[in-house]
């Protein structure tokens, strides 16, 4: 078997981070993990550039014009969706995955998707840096790893062995 090789190192990169303000204390502790976690990995923090929108339906206009712009290696997106007794929770949720998708085929530029879709705020802080994780962190990892990725489609994949070889790793 042969296998593109992929990196998470954020080194050099500009990344745009889209997060909505609704349900604000969640989206911030998404953005903390988020920009923790690019900066981690290498990316100067004057690169990663933060584009506060109203709600999570906001996200996909925001998303497709930051990634159109040719200035962003990868955007990442960031909000909270909670259920609430009404069809709303729904067409927001597919709102924003639908548009944020449209934004990936159209422009070619790889979106870590962290937006929160849950069934209250229990569980959105669990997962905001709780005791599952911060999914703005994961969200920004996925966009490192899908340029690096996505930089050498065009290389012939390796064996695994060769490639450990390349890279000196074991
Ligand atoms: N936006 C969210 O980001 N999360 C929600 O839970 C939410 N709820 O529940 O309504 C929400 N609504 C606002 C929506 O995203 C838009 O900002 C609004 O409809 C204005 O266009």
């Amino acid at each position: 078997m042969k296998t593109f090789e992929t990196s998470t190192d954020a080194k050099g990169l500009r990344v745009a981070v889209v997060v909505g303000r609704f349900n604000q204390l969640i989206c911030a502790k998404l953005l903390e993990g988020a920009a923790d976690e690019l900066t981690r990995r290498g990316a100067s923090p004057d690169d990663v550039h933060v584009a506060w929108v109203p709600g999570a339906f906001e996200i996909p206009q925001a998303v497709r014009a930051l990634a159109g712009s040719g200035r962003y290696d990868a955007v990442v997106a960031l909000g909270a969706v909670i259920r609430g007794g009404t069809p709303h929770f729904d067409y927001v949720c597919r709102g924003v995955t639908d548009g944020v998708r449209e934004a990936i085929r159209d422009t070619g530029v790889p979106v870590g998707f962290g937006v929160l879709t849950c069934d209250d705020v229990d569980q959105a802080f669990a997962r905001a840096g709780g005791s599952d994780g911060n999914k703005g962190a994961e969200a920004a990892l996925a966009a490192i790893e899908m340029v690096r990725l996505l930089a050498r489609t065009s290389d012939a994949p390796e064996d695994a062995a060769a490639a450990n070889e390349r890279t000196g790793r074991r």
